[in-house]
């Protein structure tokens, strides 16, 4: 289940920053603000309670056309909400102190690209070369070079062009370069 609400929630984040040339760019410098999940948070906790409802995500876009809306439908639809005909507007709230770790570094971090260039790329060996050229970037950025850094991550992405429609589908090929991009 988290597994599907994931990847869907990939590729929700790429389509969202497609709409824009600008957004990578806005990405790296919000998470870069230190402040991302706060703010965040405060964005969706409507009622202001410090608890974030699952109905309050739900307000937070009722268009269900939307990027955004069409993946509160899958997982509305993943975790089988009102299945067994519970109130899902009863449900409670998460505060920021029960989150695990920074929600972001899940798609906006070399890991966590990583992780899901396992996930998507049907073949092992592939998915060691594309994470080694991940590993690569963060040595660079580690080291502030960061020409060796954009240099590793465009043969990341040179190589999962090259495997879209072979070890990966094309809709995973351009949410990963997507995503790579906002590094
Ligand atoms: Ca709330």
């Amino acid at each position: 289940m988290f597994d599907n609400i994931r990847a869907e929630a990939a590729d929700t984040v790429a389509d969202l920053l497609n709409l824009d040339s600008s957004a990578p760019s806005q990405v790296r410098d919000f998470l870069e603000s230190g402040n991302s999940v706060p703010d965040a948070f405060a964005r969706l906790d409507a009622n202001g309670d410090a608890l974030v409802t699952f109905e309050e995500i739900l307000d937070f876009d009722r268009d269900r056309s939307s990027p955004l809306g069409r993946f509160l439908v899958v997982v509305g639809t993943e975790m089988k909400l009102g299945a067994a005909n519970e109130n899902v507007s009863a449900l409670p709230g998460v505060a920021p102190s029960s989150l695990h770790g920074d929600p972001g570094a899940l798609f906006f971090s070399f890991d966590g690209l990583c992780s899901l260039t396992k996930q998507f790329v049907s073949q092992g060996g592939i998915t060691l070369s594309l994470c080694a050229k991940l590993d690569a970037a963060t040595a660079a950025a580690s080291a502030g070079d960061l020409g060796a850094k954009q240099g590793a991550l465009q043969a990341y992405e040179n190589q999962i062009s090259a495997q879209a429609g072979k070890t990966l589908t094309f809709r995973r090929a351009i949410t990963l370069m997507t995503l790579a991009k906002t590094l």
